[in-house]
């Protein structure tokens, strides 16, 4: 079982570049897990994100726009759906906390924890940072100044009675989790943050707030006291697992067994998921997340995006971007050149265009062309051979040909004995994909379709087609090389392509089409399942390879080289 979420974002906000990002990034893994698993993946694998919507500030930017807090949510709410849409994520589910699914379960979970004496009644004072709705330590409030270390606006000094979670209890198994792999905190560096603040300690955190007058009925009541209700974080992290508590989906969150659990979320919530949550559950008895996955921030054109500069990229932007780029290119680039890692990544137009033809015009793109041009030429659109058999590459006759017909055209090459192997690249790019999912290491994933590309790109100028299919009566069976060699380029180009598929779902349903492949149920939609596990699909002269009588049809170029000297797309 692989299950994958996002942060459940604030309805107060519009939908922007990070929150699709984070989403993004969820929905490459959810459809390279579905892949790996082909058949059986809408039994096994599980993708979900939603809205947060109990929040203190959901109501007041509720009432600044004169609406009450459920209407702006189901405004707000409806627009993260349609931005996703756009996005072409698959999740499988959207989440409301809103929702009377969600509250239930979240409400019961805090009985069993009230129950357990894992949550106990007491007094708390302390730093509260309004606009981030949490208490920061005194230690981090004087190191900001008493200002809001992600917002910059000033603490508030707060007493209160609340109900505690005794986090405290659980500080040494947690260390023992992370520490031992059991729960893996993403990427290294942040797994180091989170360990040495564990080891400063942990304290029970608050887990309630007084209820106001007007505020009733938004969010949840601690059960048995009305005069409380239930912190807005603590319930919105139980959506991970009130979403799946029911018959037909615990299996993606089983007592323990096979299922993978991943929370991917920015590094400004890593706390919350790396150290409140697994607590959570450990104290109801339910399993910790597999891995937690903190990448870093977006920034623009080099500056920090925010309300007060007012340069966030909004999903109108992203849109802009779509219509001239494609929603693939768009995808692309987030997924590869975001902020992954543990460092901050900036959208610039400037690297935008490069990284789009660089790695898809004349990447993916132009080598799939170019081979089916040459196949259009030179077989008249249909594959005649494949590489098997007499013609087998590598250091085969195929190639032996192919290199005498550069010499004879006066270009031969340098290097006679380099050899090429696709069968063996194409495992080896498989199983690092395979390796790098679990290793939540996405852009590393989507890498290895472009390596096999770049393999394509080379072996094309090393054994120069274009030169043997000029020469053809000179040689014997100069033909059969000539048809062996374009099956190898293009039966490599629909390996890569599968695993170009996560980011780029349309553009390589697109190839799929055009080549006749036939390893979706329906190549007229991307979501539609595979018929096969993607260590089948990929296997080199395996049942999914392309066939002797096949027929390529070129398409339309799939990426249009953009131009550099364009100026930025810019939102409706
Ligand atoms: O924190 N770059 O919701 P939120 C990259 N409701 N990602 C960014 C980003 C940026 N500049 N800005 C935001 C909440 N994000 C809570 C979560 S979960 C149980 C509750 C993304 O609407 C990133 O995923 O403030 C970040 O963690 C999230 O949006 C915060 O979304």
């Amino acid at each position: 079982m692989y299950y994958v979420t996002t942060p459940i974002y604030y309805v107060n906000d519009r939908p922007h570049i990070g929150h699709c990002y984070t989403t993004l990034l969820a929905d490459v893994a959810a459809r390279f897990a579905r892949l790996i698993e082909g058949p059986e993946a809408s039994e096994r694998v599980f993708f979900l994100t939603g809205t947060d919507e109990h929040a203190e500030k959901v109501v007041e930017s509720a009432k600044e726009h004169g609406m009450s807090a459920r209407a702006w949510a189901d405004r707000n709410a409806a627009e993260f759906r349609k931005a996703f849409e756009t996005m072409g994520f698959s999740n499988d589910d959207f989440v409301r906390t809103s929702e009377e699914r969600h509250k239930s379960r979240a409400a019961a979970y805090i009985q069993k924890l009230i129950d357990s004496g894992d949550i106990e009644l007491g007094d708390y004072e302390g730093w509260y940072d309004p606009s981030q709705e949490e208490y920061i330590t005194e230690t981090v409030a004087k190191e900001n100044d008493f200002k809001s270390p992600v917002t910059g606006k000033p603490l508030e000094k707060r007493t209160e009675q609340n109900y505690f979670f005794r986090l405290d209890k659980y500080g040494d198994w947690l260390k023992a989790q992370i520490e031992t792999g059991a729960i893996r905190v993403l990427p290294e560096q942040r797994k180091n943050e989170v360990l040495g603040r564990i080891r400063q300690g942990l304290q029970k955190v608050p887990v309630s707030r007084r209820v106001k007058e007007g505020d009733e009925d938004w969010g949840i009541l601690m059960p048995g006291d009305p005069e409380h209700r239930v912190y807005v974080w603590i319930e919105a992290l139980s959506n991970y697992l009130t979403t799946v508590d029911t018959e037909d989906r615990r299996r993606f969150w089983p007592a323990d067994g096979d299922a993978t659990i991943v929370h991917m979320m920015a590094k400004d919530i890593l706390w919350f998921h790396a150290v409140i949550w697994p607590c959570m559950l450990h104290a109801l008895g339910e399993r910790p997340p597999s891995a937690v996955y903190a990448h870093g921030y977006w920034i623009r054109e080099g500056r920090k995006m925010s309300k007060s500069l007012g340069n966030f990229i909004e999903i109108e932007l992203l849109e802009a971007y779509i219509e001239r780029y494609s929603l693939d290119g768009v995808r692309w680039y987030l997924a590869t050149q975001g902020p992954m890692g543990a460092n901050d990544a900036d959208f610039a137009h400037k690297h935008f265009v490069e990284t789009f033809n660089a790695d898809l015009a004349n990447g993916i793109g132009n080598s799939a062309s170019r081979v089916g041009n040459m196949i259009g030429k030179y077989l008249g659109g249909e594959l005649t051979r494949t590489c098997n058999g007499e013609f087998g590459l590598p250091g085969g006759k195929a190639l032996g040909i192919a290199l005498t017909a550069r010499e004879a055209a006066g270009t031969a090459v340098d290097d006679p004995e380099r050899s090429f192997d696709f069968a063996a690249s194409a495992s080896a790019a498989v199983e690092r994909a395979q390796s790098a999912l679990g290793r939540v290491a996405l852009h590393e994933a989507l890498a290895q379709g472009q390596a096999l590309v770049q393999e394509v790109d080379d072996f094309i100028s090393y054994c120069a087609p274009f030169t043997l299919a000029k020469r053809l009566d000179e040689f014997e069976h100069a033909d059969k090389a000539l048809a062996t060699i374009l099956y190898s380029c293009a039966e490599a180009l629909r390996i890569a392509s599968l695993l170009f598929f996560p980011a780029c779902q349309h553009k390589m349903s697109e190839i799929w089409r055009n080549w006749n492949c036939s390893a979706l149920n329906d190549p007229d939609d991307p979501d539609s399942g595979f018929k096969a596990p993607l260590e089948e699909l990929a296997r080199w002269g395996g049942d999914w390879s392309l066939r002797a009588g096949q027929r390529i049809e070129k398409g339309e170029a799939l990426f249009m080289r953009a131009d550099v000297n364009e100026d930025p797309p810019v939102a409706k």
